[in-house]
């Protein structure tokens, strides 16, 4: 069986995908750039400026502002997100999620959070899993961002268990990109990704057995 596994946090421990595009449309809003849903699906597993750089993009817009005014931009949108957040509760976390977590201590599987989320220590708290993750990889130490491995590497580091040992779990491109880089078996939730070794349409699907069989044929 794997010895740890490691998930994302927005868009398979909870959904706060929508969150993000709501403060972002306000900002967008503010400096005169329309932005729909669609964009919102290029924006996941992405950084907080990495957002902000595709966004004054899609508007044409990425020579307008100085340095400083996109941290400024940035830090409003995250003050709108931040306080949006105040609707997350335990409620909040996605189907299948708490008992899968539950049943991984259970079978003594070492768990971990690979997030590019700065608030992503926040976020845990309001969904009340603080206790869940035996590590949390630290976002602000990421040098690159997924599709880069770093941040799964450095939660396995954390955790003390080899990426080989490992099953990473992921909603967005980038992080599945991220967890085959790292050398982990990836597990992608959403029909349109690409690359993952085992595709599930929601977290519904996930359970302990499911990982297992899959685990086992992964290394027959
Ligand atoms: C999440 C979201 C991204 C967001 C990023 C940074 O990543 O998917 O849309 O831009 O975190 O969030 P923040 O602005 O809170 O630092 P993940 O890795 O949890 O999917
Ligand atoms: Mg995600």
């Amino acid at each position: 069986k794997p010895l740890a596994v490691i998930f994302d946090l927005d868009g398979v421990v909870t959904d706060t995908a929508h969150l993000h595009f709501l403060a972002w449309q306000r900002i967008a809003h503010e400096i005169g750039i329309a932005i729909d849903e669609q964009i919102n699906e290029q924006l996941k597993g992405i950084s907080r400026m990495g957002s902000l750089e595709r966004i004054l993009r899609s508007g044409g817009a990425e020579h307008r502002y100085s340095a400083q005014d996109k941290h400024r931009l940035a830090e409003r949108k995250n003050a709108f997100y931040v306080a949006s957040l105040q609707q997350l509760n335990p409620g909040s976390v996605l189907p299948g999620i708490a008992a899968l977590l539950e049943e991984l201590h259970r079978q003594d599987v070492r768990v971990g959070l690979a997030s590019v989320s700065l608030n992503a220590p926040r976020i845990l708290e309001a969904l009340g899993l603080v206790e869940q993750f035996d590590f949390c990889a630290d976002a602000s130490r990421i040098q690159r961002s997924k599709p880069d491995p770093e941040i799964f590497i450095a939660a396995c580091a954390g955790l003390g268990v080899a990426p080989a040992n490992c099953i990473g779990i992921e909603d967005a491109q980038a992080g599945i990109e991220s967890i085959n880089a790292s050398g982990m078996l990836s597990v992608g939730i959403g029909v349109q990704l690409l690359n993952a070794d085992l595709l599930l349409p929601d977290t519904a699907q996930l359970n302990w057995p499911l990982l297992q069989t899959f685990w086992l044929t992964q290394h027959s």
